[in-house]
């Protein structure tokens, strides 16, 4: 009897052991994957150049991931919270820095400014626990978004 209870035991860790490479390689399962930081023209302030700049968020996974209480920050900790929500499977969604009506694809961050600097800064995703899930960082002029 002992010894048929051990059989499971070891096929189970088996599948995992073979499972686990691809996982690994595929990275985060909710990326960062762009960040428009330089909104066109010049930089008034008004609502619809803050809400041209933006961040993209996706979930790459195959399963709906709840993101409730997870924070996005800038390197000057400028940090936009989740509220209760989620990512469904394979969708991305856009963080746009000023005001309107947040949606299951487009969520607003309420800012009265700018919030990605035009030269350089780093993005970080962390979750409700302050885990870090993804960052992307760009350093550069010469283009207005950066592909993560
Ligand atoms: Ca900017």
């Amino acid at each position: 009897m002992r010894t048929r209870l051990l059989v499971p035991a070891a096929v189970s860790v088996g599948a995992l052991l073979v499972a686990s490479p691809p996982a690994l390689a595929a990275g985060p399962a909710i990326q960062i994957t762009k960040i428009y930081y330089d909104s066109p023209g010049k930089d008034t302030r008004s609502n619809t150049s803050l809400n041209a700049e933006y961040v993209w968020i996706k979930n790459t996974s195959s399963k709906t991931v709840a993101v409730t209480g997870w924070t996005l920050a800038d390197a000057s900790r400028h940090r936009y919270t989740f509220p209760a929500f989620s990512i469904p499977a394979g969708k991305t969604i856009t963080i746009r820095t000023g005001s309107g009506k947040s949606g299951t694809s487009t969520r607003y961050w309420g800012m009265g400014n700018y919030v990605w600097n035009n030269d350089r800064d780093t993005a970080s995703l962390r979750n409700a626990g302050g885990k870090l899930i993804d960052s992307c960082s760009y350093n550069s002029t010469k283009v207005s978004y950066k592909i993560c």
